[in-house]
């Protein structure tokens, strides 16, 4: 039966109209009672679905946790992305895409309704309240040397910031150099992580975090004033599997441009998306911390920093006090 409710669930997805069981019947090859039991286990699963005894069936909602199925629906087109795995609840979906990692060759994503340890940079929480966002990790495999990836994340932001812009009507901005803001709140947070030998990058394991459907007060303290949502920002609730969709066309865009164009040719595009020019700001990367103002970014994605006393500091992935 599993096999038929893929079809069923691909099949009934695609349409806006009611289909009729005798039709899905036909078309999927198999009886009008498996299609009777099919729709009666997805409705157990918490799908909404409309009969009316003329016309047939139409999906009316979707269960609030992701579907494997309909993810891997959402990937169809995708030439970079192989499959979709889909957790209820994980630690981390970094942690799960880099066990994955060791007996799987291929380019996936990684997805979860929970994170019950969602990490960011230096190990700091991100919090990843239930089917409130988008909590995700992508697997890529590229075949570049180490160094390239020094402007992976900079064609990253740009995916990120244009779905939030183009497809919401948001303006966004980009903190490099790993975060996406709406005014002065952030909304997005990714992390990359890979896994190298000297021949070159063997997994790229961008791990993205970005918050859908929050109410401000479902923020916690520490986030409370610094964190948005797109959903508060747009003023209606965001479907998931769209954002999705857009993201993932995004990132495809992005990542083809990353392995075959020099960064310089998106900088001017990625400067003006970015929030951190002309502001006196805090610099730390490792032990160093200096105060100054970004003048400008490198071909190779570094940040050029001039500090108070009129010193120049390049800097690969600092910390950015906003
Ligand atoms: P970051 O270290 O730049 O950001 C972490 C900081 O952001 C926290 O210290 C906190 O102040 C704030 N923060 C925590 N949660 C949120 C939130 N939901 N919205 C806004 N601000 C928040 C950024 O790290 C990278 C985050 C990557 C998260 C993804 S989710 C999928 C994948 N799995 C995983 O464990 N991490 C990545």
């Amino acid at each position: 039966m599993s096999k038929y409710k893929q079809k069923i669930i691909k099949y009934l997805y695609k349409q806006d109209a009611y289909l009729s069981g005798q039709h899905i019947a036909e078309t999927l090859n198999c009886s009008r009672v498996t299609v009777k039991k099919v729709i009666d286990q997805l409705r157990s699963d918490g799908f909404k679905i409309d009969s009316q005894s003329n016309k047939g069936y139409k999906i009316v909602q979707i269960p609030p946790e992701w579907q494997e199925d309909i993810v891997n629906i959402e990937l169809n087109d995708c030439k970079i992305l192989n499959r979709a795995i889909v957790q209820t609840q994980v630690d981390s979906t970094q942690l799960l895409a880099k066990s994955q990692i060791t007996h799987d060759d291929g380019s996936f994503i990684v997805l979860s309704d929970e994170q019950t340890k969602g990490r960011g940079r230096f190990n700091r929480e991100w919090s990843s309240l239930k089917s409130k966002g988008l909590w995700m990790s992508v697997v890529l495999r590229p075949n570049i040397p180490i160094h390239r990836m020094s402007t992976f994340n900079l064609f990253i932001s740009l995916a990120i910031q244009q779905v939030i812009e183009d497809n919401y009507a948001i303006k966004s901005q980009i903190k490099w150099p790993n975060d996406i803001y709406i005014g002065n709140k952030k909304v997005c947070g990714f992390l990359t992580e890979m896994i190298a030998d000297t021949d070159g990058v063997n997994a790229i394991i961008c791990g993205i975090g970005i918050n859908l459907n929050q109410t401000q007060d479902e923020f916690n303290q520490v986030n409370q004033d610094r964190a948005t949502s797109i959903n508060i920002a747009h003023g209606s609730t965001i479907n998931p599997y769209t954002f999705l969709k857009h993201l993932i066309h995004a990132i495809e865009e992005r990542y083809n441009q990353f392995l075959n164009m020099p960064f310089s040719e998106i900088k001017a595009l990625y400067k003006e998306k970015s929030m951190i020019w002309d502001k006196t700001l805090t610099y730390t990367e490792g032990q160093k911390q200096i105060k100054g103002k970004a003048i400008d970014i490198q071909d190779n994605g570094f940040l050029t920093v001039i500090s108070e006393d009129g010193e120049l500091h390049q800097f690969m992935s600092a910390d950015i006090e906003i």
